[in-house]
């Protein structure tokens, strides 16, 4: 990890794709005259959303290239504004930027308890913080929900979701690839191609993806599980610094070969 400002050269991390010898050389770093951003998980936490942003709008000012930035997913649940997190990713403070807004494993529970298919999923929603979820858009939430309540928060959690909201939430997409990164809410699968991971992998995997030193064709950049600081290893870069509880939400900027963070 380098100082603040200064970009760590990923060459080491590209020096083996880099390789001539490879028959099909694979893609390294990001296209020319692209420059990303993205941002780890937000968890209900608006105050820090808008600091990003601020700050992203800040570094961006002189660039003339191709912007984008990408959101790892796990936007709402935990923090105190889920709904408020919701409301300004959709209002987009970014126009002149591409936008990719990936599905994490909050997002996909929240479907889950919304589509009413399986009673189950609700109990461990609430245990992860979606409490805090229903509470930012107004539903009643009087305790921990018992099984007879579960209709009724649904039915009022539904009225309650704005259209745009749910349009939102069904559009999230489970990756993201340019160059040579792959974008993705918690990891991937070892030695499964990056095309026929399974989504509850993608959205859910820890040990057998941190652990591991396989290079899967791009480096992986991803959320999901909490580090104090960003991590850069050779396969795989990790973005969530746990904001909810920290207070510190990291956004890394990508560019041909570097990677800094703001
Ligand atoms: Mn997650």
């Amino acid at each position: 990890m380098t100082g603040k400002n200064s970009p760590t050269i990923l060459k080491s991390i590209f020096k083996k794709i880099l390789n001539p010898k490879q028959s099909e050389p694979l893609a390294v770093g990001l296209p020319e005259s692209h420059r990303l951003y993205c941002v780890g998980d937000i968890h209900g936490r608006l105050d820090l959303l808008h600091d990003i942003h601020r700050k992203i709008a800040t570094d961006a000012l002189e660039f003339d290239g191709v912007k984008l930035v990408v959101y790892l997913g796990d936007y709402v649940d935990r923090g105190p504004h889920s709904k408020q997190v919701i409301d300004c990713l959709v209002e987009n403070d970014f126009p002149d930027f591409e936008t990719v807004f990936l599905l994490g494993n909050h997002e996909q529970v929240l479907l889950r308890f919304l589509s009413g298919k399986d009673a189950s999923i609700a109990h461990d929603w609430f245990r992860f913080g979606g409490l805090s979820t229903l509470a930012s858009y107004g539903v009643s939430v009087r305790g921990i929900p018992t099984s007879k309540d579960l209709e009724r928060l649904r039915a009022e959690f539904k009225e309650k979701l704005p259209a745009t909201h749910l349009q939102f939430l069904e559009r999230l997409v489970s990756h993201y690839e340019l160059g040579g990164y792959f974008f993705v809410h918690a990891g991937v699968r070892p030695k499964i191609k990056l095309h026929r991971q399974r989504l509850e992998d993608l959205l859910w995997i820890r040990e057998e993806f941190l652990n591991s030193d396989f290079f899967h064709g791009k480096v992986i950049v991803h959320g999901h599980s909490v580090t104090e600081q960003p991590e850069v290893h050779h396969n795989r870069i990790g973005l969530d610094t746990g904001a909810y509880s920290s207070g510190i939400l990291t956004c890394a900027v990508f560019e041909e070969l570097t990677c800094r963070f703001l």
